[in-house]
């Protein structure tokens, strides 16, 4: 099967001499000639990007256990002087920190999307890594999202663009949905793997219908009525970066998938109350089913 390197949606990119990826700290000095770019970065197949620096530090050296690479240094952040966004590379797989929620995770998106093209990996998969709220499902469950619905409950991500409204869809790719749980997950595993639309917000408090942020103008029924409304379009999740990361994903093209643990069920309250250590111990569950599902991708 023939490959294919990642065509973005910006013609400007074609007529730029020079890039510099500004927040990761990487330079493209000459766009015509890549081959720097190439060298450094022209085996990554998948790109894992998650909140924290910590925990993509923590998946690069599970992915080292996963691929079978024996390297016991310590992992080098590649993006340390851009001081925002932490990188480390792992062989074809990359993990990189994009904080909380859409506004900086897009822009560490937009420069990773460039990155693959200059770098002309192959096939490239974009992951995300993440926590979040569940509805209706036992805290420690992992959702790969299907359709991916904003803050107003519409299956597509708005942004503004030069003082304008522009909507777009935002739906993962069934491909790698389907192969993640038929790959990742494992019956064994002692939690349940499902797969399910995610609501996206902009805001953890009232975005998300929570009544403990430091503002909330509705009432205990009016949350109950939009988290029971959320559930009956089959959403089972809620974070803050699955609209836009799938609808830039769909829009240049490449592909992507959202795999989340839930730290709380919000049909049972709004606050986070588990303890560090069963934190701990959900946030390695995505961990499993990615590594699982990335082993598989590689063989192919
Ligand atoms: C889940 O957890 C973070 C907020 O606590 C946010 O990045 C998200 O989507
Ligand atoms: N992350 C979120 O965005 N929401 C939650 O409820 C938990 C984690």
């Amino acid at each position: 099967m023939s490959k294919n390197t990642a065509k973005l949606a910006n013609p400007n990119l074609e007529t730029m001499s020079s890039d510099f990826l500004y927040h990761l700290d990487i330079n493209v000095a000459n766009t015509k000639d890549t081959s720097d770019i190439e060298h450094r970065f022209g085996d990554v197949r998948v790109i894992c990007t998650g909140g924290t620096a910590l925990r993509m530090r923590v998946l690069a050296l599970y992915m080292r256990k996963v691929l079978g690479i024996a390297d016991t240094s310590d992992p080098v952040d590649l993006c340390e002087r851009g001081h925002r966004y932490a990188m480390f590379k792992v062989g074809p797989v990359l993990c990189v920190s994009h904080g909380v929620g859409s506004s900086t995770f897009s822009v560490v998106l937009h420069e990773l999307l460039k990155l693959v093209k200059y770098a002309r990996c192959q096939d490239p998969v974009f992951l995300r890594i993440g926590t979040c709220g569940g509805i209706g499902v036992p805290p420690g469950t992992v959702v790969v999202t299907k359709d991916a619905f904003n803050g107003l409950l519409r299956n597509e991500h708005e942004i503004a663009i030069l003082g304008q409204r522009v909507v777009r869809p935002a739906q993962f790719p069934e491909d790698v949905i389907k192969n993640i749980l038929a790959y990742g997950a494992d019956p064994n595993d002692g939690f349940q793997t499902i797969s399910a639309n995610t609501m996206g917000t902009d805001c953890f408090y009232e975005g998300q219908g929570r009544t403990d942020g430091a503002i909330c103008e509705y009432t205990d029924e009016d949350k109950m009525a939009f988290l029971q409304k959320c559930h009956d379009l089959g959403i089972r999740n809620i974070e803050m970066e699955a609209s836009m990361f799938a609808s830039v994903t769909q829009k240049v093209g490449v592909k992507a998938g959202d795999v989340c643990v839930t730290l709380v069920n919000r049909l049972a309250g709004d606050q986070v109350t588990i303890t560090m250590d069963q934190k701990h111990d959900f946030e390695q569950r995505p961990f499993l089913v990615v590594g699982r599902y990335i082993k598989k991708l590689l063989q192919q």
